[in-house]
C-alpha cells in the first residue's frame, strides 16, 4: 500500500479524523508509530562476531527525521505532510532530546553506531538510561542554572524488555533492566542501543535544581548522567553508575555466548568489546570475574578478555584521567579488588615502569593503564592526538607494546550533519555530483569541479543565505533576539572548558567592542554566537559564561555597538541546536590550546556545512589543514610541541603578556570595568579577570594577538564573496574523509574483524 494511504488509515482509526485534521503531537505519534513498525520488521544485522559498543554516553538527538532519511522515506513523508498543511520541522518539535550525553564522546558515540548499522556490522551499544540526562541549562541573571531534563515519555523510541541481570554491590544486589532503542542504517538494516535501568529510581527524590541524596543508590542510580563528581559521594555514585554498566554488559555478553553454546575460551572470536574511554574499563576485571565463576581459571580468563578488548582515549587532560581510590572499590564493588590487585601484579611482572602502574603507590586504581594492558588495542581519536599520546602521555606504554597503539580519526554522520540538517545544502550537491557520495563520502570531491563555476558559487552562497535567515527565525522564536541575517555569524558551539578557550573569544569581542567605542567599525556586523554548557561543579568554566552573557547584554543595551556587532548565547545547547546553527556558520571556531583537543568533531560538521575554519594546529584542525590547503583554512596560534615545551620548562607566564601588550592589558581589564559591573556580578567578572592574568593554565594570553590577526584575516577575506564561496566549496568537497563510515570501516579493518 502507498505509504499515504498507510497514514491516511492510521490517522482515521487512531484519532478518527484525516491527517489535515491531527495536531503536531497527533501526527508526531502517527510517525513514530509507523517507523517503529518499519524498524521492527526491519532486518537485524547478523554475522558470527558482534560489536559491544560500551559507553557511558550516547547522545543520539532526537530520531524522527534520522529514522526517516535512513528508511529512505524522508522526502515522502515531508510532502505527505505538507499536502495536508504540516510542517515536519513543526512536528519534530514534539518529541524531545534524549539527554544522555556530554559532549563529543557521547555524540561520537551515536554517530558510530549509525554508521556501524549502515555498514551491515553486527553491533549493541550498551549504555545507561538516564531518567533525567545532562542537565537543562537556563540563564538567570546572567548565570548559568542546572534543572533535571525528563525525556521519557509515553510516546517513545524507547521498548522496556524482560531482560533483567542482577548486579551485585558490596551492600545490596540491584536489578538491571534493558531497555531497547532500535538503531537505524542506511541500508535498511537495524541493530540495537541497549540501556540499561533501574526500576526503582525515583524522580521525585529532586529537590531544588538538580540536587538529590547521593546516597540512596536504589532512588539515585541511572537519575542523571555524571552526577557532579565535585564531592566522594559523587565520586562514588560514579562508581556505582560505571559498575551497573559494564556488569549489565559482561552478563548480557556472556548470555550471548551461551544461548548459542559457544565455548566461553573462544569468546574473543564471537565478540569484540570497544570501551569508549575509562569509563567502561571496569569491565575488563568484571568479565574476568564472570569467566572465572563460569569455569575459567584465572590465566584463561585474562587471556580470553584482552584478545576481546579494545580501548579508545578521548583526552589527554590528566584530570579526566579517571583513578580511583581502591578504598572506593573496596567499599562498592570489593568483588572486583582481588581481580584488579592480580591483574596489578602480572602488569608489574612486564614492566616496573611507574607511570605504567594499574594501582599506583597511593593506592589508586589508573583506569586506562588497566585498559592498556589488557586490551588489544589503544586509539587516538585525531593523528596528532594518538601521536601526543605515543610520544608523551603514554610514551612508556608505547614502548612497552608499540604494536597495540593505533589512530582512528574521528568522523560524523553525514545522514544527520548534512541531509538532515541541511536539505538545501544535499540538493544542490546532488544536482551537481549526483548522489553517489551519499554511499562513498569521498565523491564529494567531485565538487572541486565547480571550484570556477560562478553560477555554482552563487547557489552556494544563496543557500548559506536560507540557512542563515532560517537561524535568524529560530532565535527569534526560541529567545526572542534579532540577529542581522546579513552579518557574519561567527560560531562556536562545545562545551565549556579552559583549554576551548570561549574566553579568548570574548577577549576578542571585548577588543572589537572597545574599537567601536573608539569610532573603528568593522567591515561588515559579526553576530558571535556561543552555545555551551558548563558542568555544575566547573566553577571558572561557569564564570566565563557570566563574562559572555555579561557582554551580550551590555552590547544589546548599547544601540551604537549593536549595529556592529552582536553577542549571543543560546540556551542549553544540545544536538537539536547544533542542527540549526552548523548549516548557518561562515565561521567555525576552534581555538582550543594546540595539543588540548584531542579531535573536535563540530569542527567536521562545520566544514561539511561550507563553514570556513577559524582554528589553532589543534586535533582534526590539523587533517582538515591537510585537506583544503592553506588558502581555504585560517590557522594562528603555538603549536603543539611549543605548549607541550611550555609546560614541561613551566616558562609560561601570563602576567607578562598582560603587562608588556597594551591590548591585552585592556581588554583583560575591561572583564572588571563599570561597564561590565553594570550588567554583571563583580566577584565572577574578577574571578576570570584574575585568571587570566595570575594563572591562564591554558594560555589564553599568548595565543590572543595572533587570533586577534587571524580573525582580522578571515573576515576580510569575507567580502571577497566568490573567493569566499570557493573556499566553502573546497571545505565541502574535501570533508568526505570525515564521514565516519570511514572511521568505522578502519575500526573494522583494524581492530574488529568482524566481516
Ligand atoms: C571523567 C571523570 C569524572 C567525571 C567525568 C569524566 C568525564 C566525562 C566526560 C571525562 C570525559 C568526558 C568526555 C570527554 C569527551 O567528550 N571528549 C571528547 O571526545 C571527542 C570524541 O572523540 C573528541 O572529539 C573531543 O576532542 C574530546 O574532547
Amino acid at each position: 500500500m502507498k505509504l499515504e494511504k498507510v497514514l491516511e488509515e492510521y490517522s482515521l482509526s487512531r484519532y478518527n479524523k484525516p491527517i489535515s485534521e491531527l495536531d503536531n503531537t497527533q501526527c508526531y505519534v502517527m510517525l513514530l508509530d509507523y517507523v517503529k513498525k518499519q524498524l521492527e520488521s526491519a532486518p537485524q544485522v547478523e554475522g558470527k562476531k558482534r560489536l559491544y559498543y560500551i559507553s557511558a554516553e550516547f547522545l543520539i538527538g532526537k530520531l524522527l527525521s534520522n529514522n526517516l532519511i535512513n528508511l529512505k522515506i524522508y522526502h515522502e513523508v515531508k510532502e505527505i505532510l505538507a499536502k495536508n498543511g504540516k510542517s515536519l520541522s513543526e512536528i519534530e518539535e514534539v518529541e524531545l532530546e534524549p539527554s544522555l550525553g556530554n559532549g563529543g564522546l557521547g555524540r561520537l558515540a551515536a554517530c558510530f553506531m549509525d554508521s556501524i548499522t549502515t555498514l551491515d556490522l553486527p553491533a549493541d551499544g550498551v549504555g545507561l538510561n538516564y531518567h533525567l540526562g545532562l542537565f537543562l541549562q537556563k540563564f538567570e541573571q546572567n548565570e548559568q542554572k542546572e534543572y533535571p531534563n525528563p525525556w521519557i515519555t509515553d510516546d517513545s523510541w524507547l521498548e522496556k524488555t524482560d531482560t533483567v541481570f542482577e548486579v551485585p554491590f558490596k551492600d545490596l544486589t540491584l536489578p538491571s533492566r534493558m531497555y531497547q532503542i532500535d538503531v537505524s542504517g542506511y541500508n535498511g538494516k537495524v541493530n540495537k542501543l541497549k540501556l540499561f535501568d533501574l526500576d526503582s529510581v525515583d524522580e521525585t527524590i529532586v529537590e531544588s535544581g538538580i540536587g538529590f541524596d547521593k546516597k540512596d543508590i536504589t532512588k539515585n542510580l541511572t537519575l542523571f548522567l555524571y552526577p557532579d563528581d565535585s564531592d566522594d559521594d559523587g565520586r562514588k555514585l560514579r562508581i556505582y553508575q560505571q559498575y551497573f554498566l559494564v556488569s549489565s554488559a559482561a552478563q548480557m555478553i556472556i548470555a550471548d555466548l551461551k544461548e548459542k553454546n559457544i565455548d566461553l575460551r573462544t569468546l574473543n572470536e564471537y565478540a569484540v568489546i570497544q570501551i569508549n574511554d575509562t569509563h567502561p574499563s571496569m569491565v575488563i576485571p568484571e568479565l574476568i570475574r564472570l569467566l572465572q565463576a563460569e569455569g575459567l581459571d584465572f590465566d584463561e580468563a585474562v587471556s580470553v578478555v584482552e584478545k576481546t578488548t579494545a580501548y579508545t582515549n578521548h583526552t589527554i587532560l590528566a584530570e579526566a584521567l579517571e583513578t580511583w581510590p581502591i578504598s572506593y572499590l573496596e567499599e562498592i564493588v570489593p568483588q572486583l579488588v582481588p581481580i584488579i590487585k592480580e591483574l596489578d601484579a602480572l602488569a608489574k611482572t612486564r614492566s616496573s615502569d611507574e607511570k605504567t602502574f594499574i594501582i599506583d603507590k597511593d593506592n589508586r586504581v589508573h583506569m586506562a593503564s588497566m585498559d592498556i594492558y589488557f586490551s588489544q588495542s589503544t586509539n587516538g581519536v585525531a593523528a596528532i592526538h594518538t601521536d601526543i599520546l605515543k610520544n608523551e602521555e603514554l610514551h612508556s606504554f608505547y614502548e612497552l607494546y608499540p604494536e597495540k597503539f593505533n589512530n582512528k580519526t574521528n568522523g560524523i554522520t553525514f545522514r544527520r550533519w548534512l541531509f538532515e540538517c541541511d536539505p538545501e545544502l544535499t540538493q544542490f550537491i546532488d544536482d551537481h555530483i549526483g548522489t553517489g557520495y551519499k554511499k562513498d563520502a569521498l565523491e564529494l570531491q567531485k565538487l572541486l569541479q565547480f571550484k570556477d563555476d560562478e553560477k555554482a558559487l552563487k547557489e552556494l552562497l544563496d543557500i548559506k543565505a536560507i540557512k542563515k535567515r532560517q537561524l535568524a527565525e529560530y532565535l527569534k522564536s526560541a529567545q526572542n533576539i534579532e540577529i542581522d541575517e546579513h552579518s557574519i555569524y561567527d560560531i562556536q558551539i562545545k562545551r565549556l572548558h579552559e583549554y576551548k578557550r570561549q574566553q579568548m573569544n570574548a577577549l576578542y569581542i571585548i577588543d572589537e567592542y572597545l574599537k567601536i567605542k573608539d569610532g573603528i567599525y568593522p567591515e561588515r556586523p559579526i553576530t558571535c554566537i556561543f552555545g555551551a554548557k558548563a558542568a555544575p561543579a566547573y566553577i571558572l568554566a561557569k564564570d566565563i559564561i557570566h563574562v559572555i552573557l555579561t557582554l551580550q547584554q551590555l552590547i544589546e543595551s548599547d544601540p551604537l555597538v549593536r549595529k556592529h556587532l552582536r553577542v549571543v548565547m543560546v540556551e542549553n545547547y544540545n544536538v537539536t541546536k547544533a542542527e540549526k546553527l552548523i548549516p548557518a556558520a561562515d565561521v567555525s571556531e576552534q581555538i582550543s590550546l594546540a595539543s588540548k583537543e584531542a579531535s573536535g568533531t563540530s569542527n567536521m560538521k562545520f566544514m561539511l556545512n561550507g563553514a570556513v575554519t577559524l582554528g589553532t594546529d589543534d586535533g582534526a584542525n590539523v587533517e582538515i589543514h591537510e585537506l583544503v590547503g592553506d588558502d581555504n583554512i585560517y590557522i594562528f596560534g603555538a603549536k603543539a610541541d611549543e605548549v607541550i615545551a611550555h609546560y614541561k620548562n613551566s616558562d609560561y607566564v601570563s602576567r607578562t603578556y598582560y603587562e608588556e601588550d597594551e591590548r591585552i592589558h585592556r581588554v583583560v581589564d575591561f572583564i572588571l570595568s563599570d561597564e561590565m559591573k553594570k550588567y554583571g556580578d563583580e566577584a565572577l567578572l574578577k574571578a576570570v579577570h584574575d585568571d587570566l592574568i595570575n594563572k591562564d593554565w591554558f594560555m589564553t594570553l599568548l595565543d590572543f594577538e595572533a587570533y586577534v590577526a587571524e580573525k582580522k584575516k578571515i573576515f576580510a577575506a569575507y567580502e571577497d564573496r566568490m573567493a569566499w564561496a570557493k573556499k566553502m566549496l573546497v571545505n565541502i568537497a574535501q570533508a568526505g574523509y570525515f564521514s565516519s563510515d570511514r572511521t568505522i570501516a578502519q575500526y573494522n579493518e583494524e581492530i574488529w574483524h568482524l566481516k
